[in-house]
């Protein structure tokens, strides 16, 4: 793995640090919008003083803290991977370049020594996981990952009930950023609750502190709502995403192509606006991480 010389020296200086996922532009947003995104987002971290880390694998080298140029070739490129955890052997030894998901991406910043991490919606347990046992290994990672996530819950195309149960028992610590209402990524609000809540970057901060000195695992989750006034229209979230199941399961998609399909079929039912509030969750997303890297370093 390459680290890159601006990540390892900001590390080496406690400068704070944050890094960011690749399938998000690889997989997860349409061309031109997902290489903008990801340079805006390594721009807003730099103009509030921290490092931005984006991780993915270029031509086989894992490499965190990826180049502008790199960032460019991998949104560009058709035969990119989707790379979880346990593709990252496979994406080195075959010299693929690969999108890495929350799950390929925690383990190598956490390898790197980055603390904070910032996505848009986890990964977790899918609709029907009770016979298809698709559950994203964003969780089962995450478990075992020193770092704190910043996200806005899971993805709603997900079963979020079952998602949070495996999110306690996977004993990952979990809290909501200003609310006690766990975000439903398009929604600010999934309709379940949580049961802890932080206030400020610093009680975010402390956490991760605790959690360093008590010798716990796992990952901290911070649940951070998209602003009320970005989310989707909760009907019409409701209907095309029942839309979109159905046809998932009418096309018999499922595995890893499951989250891409309905994110992409959700983005054209809704003409864009669900793309748009996509983009506005991973910003406010990438905001709240900077500011607790910032926290952690200060
Ligand atoms: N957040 C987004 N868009 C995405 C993803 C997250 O706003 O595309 C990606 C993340 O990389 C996450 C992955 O790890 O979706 C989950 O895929 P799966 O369910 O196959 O593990
Ligand atoms: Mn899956």
């Amino acid at each position: 793995m390459v680290i890159a010389e601006a990540v390892r020296e900001a590390l080496a200086d406690r400068r704070p640090v944050v890094a960011l996922e690749s399938t998000i532009f690889t997989h997860g947003l349409p061309r031109p919008r997902n290489v903008e995104v990801a340079l805006k987002a390594e721009d807003d971290l730099r103009a509030a003083g921290v490092e931005p880390a984006t991780i993915g694998v270029l031509r086989g080298v894992p490499t965190v803290g990826l180049t502008v140029d790199q960032i460019r070739e991998l949104g560009a490129d058709d035969d990119v991977i989707k790379v979880s955890l346990r593709d990252l052997p496979i994406a080195a030894a075959q010299r693929r370049s690969g999108g890495t998901t929350v799950a390929g991406t925690a383990f190598l910043a956490a390898r790197a020594g980055i603390a904070v991490f910032a996505t848009g919606g986890l990964g977790g347990v899918h609709r029907g996981a009770a016979e298809t046992f698709d559950e994203s290994a964003d969780l089962p990672v995450l478990a075992q990952t020193p770092i704190l996530m910043v996200s806005a819950g899971v993805k709603s195309i997900l079963d979020v009930g079952a998602s949070l149960e495996r999110l306690e028992t996977l004993s990952i610590t979990l809290v909501g950023y200003r609310t006690t209402r766990f975000p439903g990524f398009y929604l600010a609000d999934s309709g379940f609750a949580i049961d802890y809540a932080v206030d400020d970057p610093r009680q975010a901060a402390d956490l991760v502190r605790a959690r360093d000195s008590l010798g716990v695992p796992g990952a901290i989750v911070v649940a951070n709502p998209v602003p009320a006034e970005h989310q989707l229209d909760p009907a019409e979230h409701d209907r095309v995403l029942g839309e979109a199941l159905a046809a998932m399961d009418a096309e018999g998609i499922g595995g890893h192509d499951a989250t891409p399909y309905l994110l992409d079929r959700v983005q054209r039912a809704t003409e864009g606006r669900s793309l748009d509030v996509n983009v506005a969750v991973y910003e406010n997303n990438v905001a709240l991480a900077g500011a607790i890297a910032r926290a952690l370093a200060g």
